[in-house]
């Protein structure tokens, strides 16, 4: 549902907002007036002009959406992950990409984790089964810390999530493109570092943006190099996903489980296994909303820098497709 936002500042900018959900189109229209009361919000299906547009605020950028506006100075995304945008062949090569980044999408995710770590942990899946069978099962759970749990990525999110599991005890494992340091957890990086990472993982989680380099990377030789009977966690993106392959690994017994909220098809079809499989949690890519309170801040905030002839804090690098 596109909307612009029209500001009274020297250069006047224009922003058409896009986001394919009306309710969450009035939400953010609410939340970027709050957030820069200098600005005036339009809709950007009423405007007359779209050519003047300064800056496109979107989602997945439909197509059509980006070519309606010639004069960006920015698009900036609604989202963590900018795959639906910098693949979007509408994009200008010259015209930056603004990355979301939001101390409440942050927390949202790393309580996303927080549950799903501790559920595999405390070995609910088993437990819940149990009392369906109405069984008596006292089953001991390991402690955090004699559980590794791996996360791949250590960006904004991966990072988060790896310090808070670390602070309650796990034993973490990051791994990233590039060598990071992270104290108490052991890193990796690279294709090169990928074997050392996996190995002995229990809990895999993929925090991993979506790019050629790491698209169906969670395929059958990466369960393979996992500890047997391992939990994976998908909040990034369903592409990163063979599908076929978790299933095979699911009734080989090689995984033991796995929560999706990422999947190529959104909302997943009704007819797809992933539905009714005893072993998979799906939840329908809510792992961690932007807010559209402090989303429009970050926003406005990133927008002023650049009408103010400063680089945006949080740009996508296309070079590296994220
Ligand atoms: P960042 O860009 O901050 O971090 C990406 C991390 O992945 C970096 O550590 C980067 O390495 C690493 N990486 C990238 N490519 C590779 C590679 N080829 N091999 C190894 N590591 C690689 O992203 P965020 O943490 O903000 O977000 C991550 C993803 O989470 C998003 O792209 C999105 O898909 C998903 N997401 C999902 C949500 C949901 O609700 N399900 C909500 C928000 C985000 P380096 O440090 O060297 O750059
Ligand atoms: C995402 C998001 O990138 O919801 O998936 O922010």
């Amino acid at each position: 549902m596109p909307m612009t936002l029209r500001t009274a500042q020297d250069q006047d900018a224009t922003v058409a907002v896009a986001i394919g959900d009306s309710a969450r189109a009035a939400e953010w229209q609410a939340a970027l007036i709050d957030a820069a009361p200098d600005f005036t919000i339009v809709r950007a299906e009423a405007m007359a002009a779209p050519a003047v547009a300064d800056f496109a605020v979107v989602w997945r950028a439909p197509l059509g959406m980006l070519s309606r506006f010639p004069r960006l100075k920015a698009v900036l995304s609604l989202g963590a992950g900018v795959d639906g945008i910098l693949s979007n062949r509408e994009l200008e090569p010259g015209v930056p990409v603004v990355r979301m980044v939001d101390e409440a999408l942050t927390q949202g995710m790393v309580e996303y984790v927080l549950w799903h770590v501790l559920r595999y942990q405390r070995r609910a899946p088993e437990l819940l089964a149990a009392q369906r069978r109405q069984e008596w099962l006292p089953i001991a759970a390991p402690l955090a810390s004699e559980r590794c749990v791996g996360v791949m990525g250590l960006g904004v999110l991966g990072e988060a999530a790896a310090r808070r599991l670390t602070a309650i005890g796990f034993r973490v494992k990051g791994w990233s493109r590039t060598p990071r340091q992270l104290d108490g957890i052991e890193t990796f990086s690279g294709t090169t570092g990928l074997a050392g990472f996996l190995g002995g993982v229990e809990i895999l989680i993929c925090f991993l943006p979506l790019t050629p380099e790491t698209e169906n990377i969670l395929a059958a030789p990466l369960f393979a190099a996992l500890a047997p009977g391992a939990f994976l966690i998908n909040a990034a993106r369903g592409e990163h996903l063979v599908e076929a392959d978790l299933l095979e690994a699911l009734a080989a017994g090689r995984l033991a489980g796995a929560t999706l909220d990422a999947f190529r098809t959104e909302p997943l079809p009704a007819d797809h296994p992933f539905w009714k499989h005893p072993a998979i949690t799906v939840t329908p890519h809510v792992a961690s909303l932007t807010r559209a309170a402090s989303g429009a801040r970050h926003l406005a905030a990133e927008m002023r820098r650049i009408l103010a002839g400063e680089a945006p804090l949080h740009a996508a690098r296309r070079d590296r497709g994220y």
